[in-house]
């Protein structure tokens, strides 16, 4: 499965986890040859050597629980995208249709790894347990990181694209170092691929074989630009020149994704170095609230995606499995609601910042540009105190003109 064509890389060293699997006695169909699948868009279970024994632990509860995370990220992307639209976010990034592929990742990661996400990781911060306001706060404009990402062990929303691909990657040195077994993964998209900075940190990671996991979310867009001008062939298809091997699982599938991460990062922890995924998904909505895709992409294909939604399939999974209860539903959407109304209501009370804390937590270190900068946007916002009654000659005190 794992794609490799210059590190042997031998899939049986995982048959050694033996988890019971009582969940999925269902039908099972025939692999996709185009990536790898654990579960139709119709919701059937499909069998594979390679990774069947990576999630056969997830039980029934499990699986539920993935659908109420499915279900509540969604349910915070379209808040989100609500409360910008009532003006009061200065933009947001939706993820709608790439729930399974952050959930399922970030679910399989242990508190101890650290995870270096681009913009569109709403979902990775859910369930990093950000505070729900904390993950829109950079988007209204509130703080330059929503959280602590120390305490979440979660960088701060990366929108250089690809910047932080060398950043998960030295953090990953520092912890092979350290000779710790966490695991840096990053997180990243298509569009990205073409970026330097990724490029040079596959290179830094083979070199070193750091513990890291490249996590690229191909969702077809790079805002207008398709992945076909990104890539001839696969993307998961260039790591292994670059010395990585890799997978390409379907994005959609929380299974396939759940297992791929699991492989990664056990690789990872036993100083095998780093495994890049490719996983192939979709942004069904707007690159962000400022985009309009329908300028630049068919109606029909997102018609077509719409099949293979990630939340539907799971959900049809659980209904075969008699797991879809009315209470399963009922408390789903009763937690939707309530993660919903506290967004919103955190969001709304926000306090605003003191302005020239702007200036704070850029340098870790004293910055002279920086702190005359900073002196001389307080002198301009100080020059406002009386300012109207003092002087009614100008329009604008004078420390702003200068
Ligand atoms: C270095 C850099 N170049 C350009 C941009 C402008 N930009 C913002 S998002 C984006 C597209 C990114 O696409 P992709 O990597 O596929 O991620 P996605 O947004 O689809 O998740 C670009 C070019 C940027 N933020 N940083």
């Amino acid at each position: 499965m794992l794609t490799n064509e210059v590190v042997p890389f031998a899939a049986s060293a995982y048959d050694s986890v033996n988890f019971s699997n009582d969940a999925w006695s269902g039908p099972v169909v025939e692999q996709s040859p185009e990536f790898v699948q654990l579960l139709t868009p119709d919701g059937v279970r499909v069998a594979n050597p390679d990774c069947d024994s990576w999630v056969a632990d997830i039980t029934g509860e499990q699986l539920a629980a993935l659908y109420e995370d499915m279900r509540v990220v969604r349910r915070i992307d379209t808040e989100a995208t609500a409360l910008q639209r009532q003006g009061e976010l200065g933009l947001w990034p939706p993820l709608l249709g790439q729930e399974a592929a952050q959930i399922g990742s970030s679910r399989a990661l242990r508190d101890d790894d650290f995870i270096f996400p681009s913009y569109r990781e709403n979902a990775v911060a859910y369930v990093r347990g950000v505070p729900f306001a904390d993950i829109v706060r950079v988007w209204r404009g509130n703080a330059q990181s929503g959280w602590d990402p120390y305490k979440h062990q979660l960088a701060a929303p990366n929108i250089i694209i690809g910047a932080q691909t060398l950043h998960a990657v030295g953090w990953a040195v520092g912890a092979k170092h350290d000779g710790v077994d966490s695991v840096a993964i990053t997180y990243f998209g298509d569009g990205a691929t073409s970026e330097g900075d990724v490029n040079e940190a596959m290179v830094f990671a083979a070199s070193f074989q750091a513990p890291v996991v490249f996590f690229c979310q191909n969702n077809h867009w790079a805002i207008s630009e398709p992945v076909g001008l990104q890539a001839v062939g696969s993307i998961a298809g260039r790591a292994p020149g670059f010395g990585i091997p890799s997978m390409r699982v379907d994005g959609n599938d929380v299974l396939a994704v759940i297992a791929a991460t699991r492989i990664a990062l056990d690789r990872a922890r036993r100083g095998e170095g780093p495994t890049f995924i490719e996983a192939v998904t979709y942004r069904m909505g707007p690159h962000t609230t400022a985009d309009d895709p329908t300028r630049y992409r068919d109606k029909s294909e997102l018609e077509a995606w719409k099949l293979k939604d990630p939340i539907l399939r799971l959900k049809r999974l659980l209904d075969s499995l008699g797991l879809l209860t009315p209470e399963l539903e009922a408390r789903t959407q009763a937690k939707e609601d309530s993660v919903a109304a506290e967004l919103r209501a955190g969001c709304i009370g926000m306090p605003d910042p003191a302005p020239l804390t702007v200036f704070d937590n850029v340098y870790s270190t004293p910055h002279a540009t920086l702190d005359r900068e900073r002196d001389k946007y307080a002198a301009y916002l100080s020059s406002f105190d009386g300012a109207a009654s003092s002087d009614t000659s100008t329009d604008a005190p004078a420390g702003g003109r200068s």
